[in-house]
């Protein structure tokens, strides 16, 4: 691990290309701090290694916990944030996030694994400097944590034994603690509130990328949405989902909306789902409070199945369940002169 932290310093410190007329954001070291009944703290660092000035684009950093010093299918995703200002080149910035589900983890060393640019807004000759992996950081037992069970299920849509464009009844992915209802919508949600819907889902059976059958929007053209709401006192988990194409393969994105839909929690790249084989999605999100899950842009050509989550045993709740604290902002000159923005 060192030995990669060094690396990356190198990279950052031998890096040639300040005349270079190029953007190139580069994923530089962080760190995870465990913390006592306060959350996990989470840093990472980014600089643009580029000639050119990046203007303000809103590109997004994705954070995750990882037992192994790589992402994995299951790393948990602590949070994304989202840039909020230019960086001039050579110029650095870190962010800072506070994960409150701490006592979900059992003791043991963890990775933090950094994603920059992960919807890729900033168009770099170098995308493959955007991921750093920090760490170890030991997570120390903790003799009054006991982590909660969870009651985990995978929505197979085919076992509902219903025909193509059948309705997927809306009780048919509850679980005890965890009410979930599904929809096709009106449009994908902006930010503003909750989006219009336009009823239910459908089922269809097999032709959708090798899967038996899928879930799929009731009109071409609209996104799925999937809301779970857990128990108060509970916590849901969102931990994947696959994706299947109909007879040629096609982009999605996966989206999840805060209870309000006024806070976008996690935005997926741009996905390419192929015809043949199932994409497998891995998220591993928590949340005390409902999340919607939004699957588009077109769930007619696409289809969705083998969801997998699951909501705990009741917890003591952290006091503020706060899934991302805006991030700090820290600008500074790579070359040691403070940046006056
Ligand atoms: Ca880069
Ligand atoms: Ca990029
Ligand atoms: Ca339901």
């Amino acid at each position: 691990m060192i030995r990669r932290y060094w690396l990356t310093m190198m990279a950052i410190m031998a890096a040639p290309a300040w005349g270079d007329a190029v953007y190139d954001l580069a994923a530089g070291p962080g760190s995870a701090t465990f913390t006592e009944g306060d959350g996990i703290v989470a840093t990472w660092t980014v600089t643009n290694l580029g000639g050119l000035d990046i203007p303000y684009l809103p590109w997004r950093d994705t954070a995750y916990l990882s037992r192994e010093p790589a992402w994995s299918a299951t790393s948990t995703l602590l949070g994304q944030a989202t840039n909020g200002l230019p960086l001039g080149a050579g110029e650095s910035y870190e962010r800072t996030l506070v994960y409150p589900y701490q006592f979900l983890f059992a003791p043991g060393d963890y990775y933090l694994v950094s994603r920059i640019d992960t919807r890729n807004l900033v168009p770099e000759p170098d995308e493959a400097n955007n991921e750093a992996i920090s760490g170890p950081f030991t997570l120390n037992a903790d003799p009054g944590v006991t982590p909660p069970t969870f009651e985990r299920n995978t929505a197979q849509f085919e076992d509902l034994g219903l025909g193509n464009y059948g309705v997927i009844p809306q009780d048919s992915m509850d679980l005890p603690g965890l009410d979930v209802s599904h929809h096709t919508l009106v449009a994908p949600p902006d930010g503003t509130g909750a989006p219009a819907i336009l009823g239910g889902i459908f089922y269809y059976g097999a032709g959708y990328g090798g899967l038996p059958g899928v879930a799929i929007a009731n009109t071409p053209g609209r996104s799925l949405l999937f809301s779970f709401a857990p128990e108060a006192g509970r916590i849901v988990e969102l931990g994947g989902l696959d994706l299947g194409a109909y007879s040629t393969s096609d982009v999605a994105e996966v989206h999840v909306w805060n209870a309000d839909f006024t806070t976008l929690l996690f935005e997926s790249p741009l996905l390419t789902v192929p015809a043949r084989e199932p994409y497998h999605f891995d998220l591993n999100l928590y949340s005390d409070e409902t999340v919607h899950l939004v699957i588009g842009p077109d769930m007619w050509n696409t289809g969705v199945s083998n969801i997998r989550y699951g909501v705990s045993s009741p917890v003591p709740l952290p006091m503020s369940a706060v899934l991302l604290i805006p991030a700090l902002l820290v600008l500074r000159r790579s070359r040691g002169v403070v940046s006056g923005r």
